[in-house]
């Protein structure tokens, strides 16, 4: 079967009824980012389907604008934490942190390559008011010191979750003595061996308490929990969202612009300020030490995507990137190969991912270097013809670990026709 074909069959499996599953048992209900790259996915075959993943999705808006990175549309058993640890009180039930924001740049995207215009027009218009809500609570509540960057408090919200950027501000959570007790489910569908730790489990659950605790109050978060980091992830895909909002805001007449401009100018400049010289890439950030993570990652080359960086620290980033791929065979890994922390087979401390590859690339690709994004493109077709639709690759075997029948891995395969 053609690569597209089974891309499109991973699809229509996954689909739950106008919105995606990431991978049946594993992940069962519909996730914030994944479900921006499954619209990507569907807007290839069936665009009336693709812009009803986002409508889906918003329907866990909170009243605040926050948008959830789960949204338990209906009851699931394989996975946990479910809504009643996260005890939110939303319906239809939701956890209560946020993930990358995609959505603003993935519905310009949709737009501007959408053969029904009638259609993209009103959903785009549609959704924009959603959008604008979500990005000024990011602004409102996780940067109320207006520092151009954003306070992330769980590292699940950063979408790479057990990343060894993470370890540090972790290991100071201190485990929750009276966390309720639980049984993890991802073990019994993965290979312990590609999942983070118990240890790391504990504090993920702990935070959770911490949440309840503030009653998701997230001004009482900024001084209560105990993690509290600045995500490259976050910031640079906000970054380019509240680009993208300004310009669904001018393309349709909202008037927004000069609000978004005000985030965008402080943004800009927080972001640069994370940049290593030495190094020759950008560091996330600890809030609670005030002092960058040093640890490579896949993020660090996010800036691109952003658009913040100058032409000489894209250069660098060349640079960077070329001295990773002398140490693998498939780009990107997810931590710097160099790093004592690597580790090829386990999640985010190593491993190739398919969507972080294609926003890589897209930097690289925009700000002029068409070498480097193809190479990203080009390992990314060679690690779906040889493994399939995994979660995320070894970046020397190129096997395919974590869950099979990936959406977001089979959705990239169509929209950027890898
Ligand atoms: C979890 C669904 C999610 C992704 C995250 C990834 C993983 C697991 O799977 O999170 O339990 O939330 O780290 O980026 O959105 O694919």
């Amino acid at each position: 079967m053609s690569l597209e074909r089974e891309a499109i069959r991973i699809l229509r499996a996954n689909d739950r009824g106008g919105f995606t599953i990431p991978t049946a048992g594993l992940y069962p209900f519909q996730w914030l980012w994944d479900a921006g790259f499954s619209a990507l996915g569907w807007m290839k075959f069936d665009e009336a389907r693709a812009w009803q993943e986002f409508e889906r999705l918003f329907e866990g808006q909170w009243a605040n604008g926050m948008l959830p990175h789960i949204v338990f549309h209906r009851p699931e058993a394989t996975y946990f934490p479910g809504p009643d640890r996260w005890g939110t009180r939303h319906t239809p039930p939701t956890s209560g942190i946020t993930q990358p924001p995609v959505v603003a740049s993935f519905v310009r995207m949709m737009l501007e390559q959408a053969e029904d215009q009638t259609l993209a027009q009103t959903k785009a218009r549609a959704l924009y008011p959603k959008i604008l809500a979500y990005h000024r609570w990011f602004k409102r509540e996780r940067d109320p010191a207006n520092t151009g960057l954003t306070n992330t408090f769980h590292p699940w919200e950063t979408g790479a979750d057990n990343s060894p950027a993470w370890d540090e501000a972790l290991a100071r959570v201190p485990v929750d003595p009276t966390l309720p007790p639980y049984t993890r489910r991802d073990t019994s569908h993965v290979d312990p061996s590609q999942r983070p730790h118990q240890a790391e489990y504990d504090r993920y659950l702990s935070l959770l308490e911490v949440y309840k605790r503030c009653d998701y109050d997230q001004l009482r978060l900024h001084r209560e929990c105990p993690f509290r980091v600045v995500s490259l992830i976050i910031d640079c895909v906000l970054h380019r969202a509240n680009r993208d909002l300004a310009w669904l805001s001018a393309r349709f007449g909202f008037g927004d612009e000069t609000e978004i401009a005000g985030w965008l100018e402080a943004s800009q400049g927080a972001i640069e300020a994370l940049w290593d010289e030495e190094a020759g890439l950008y560091y996330n950030y600890d809030r609670v030490q005030d002092a960058p993570i040093r640890v490579g990652t896949s993020a660090s080359f996010l800036p691109l995507y952003a658009g913040t960086s100058s032409p000489q620290r894209a250069h660098r980033l060349v640079r960077t990137l070329e001295s990773w791929a002398e140490q693998v065979r498939y780009l990107v890994p997810s931590t710097d190969p160099g790093h004592p922390s690597y580790e090829p087979q386990r999640y985010w401390r190593g491993p190739v991912w398919a969507i972080m590859n294609y926003l890589i690339a897209q930097g690289f690709a925009e700000y002029g270097y068409p070498e480097a994004a193809e190479r990203i493109h080009q390992d990314t077709l060679k690690l779906a013809e040889l493994s399939g639709f995994s979660e995320y690759y070894h970046p020397t075997t190129g096997a395919g670990l974590g869950g099979g029948e990936f959406s977001w891995t089979a959705a990239m395969a169509l929209w950027w026709e890898v």
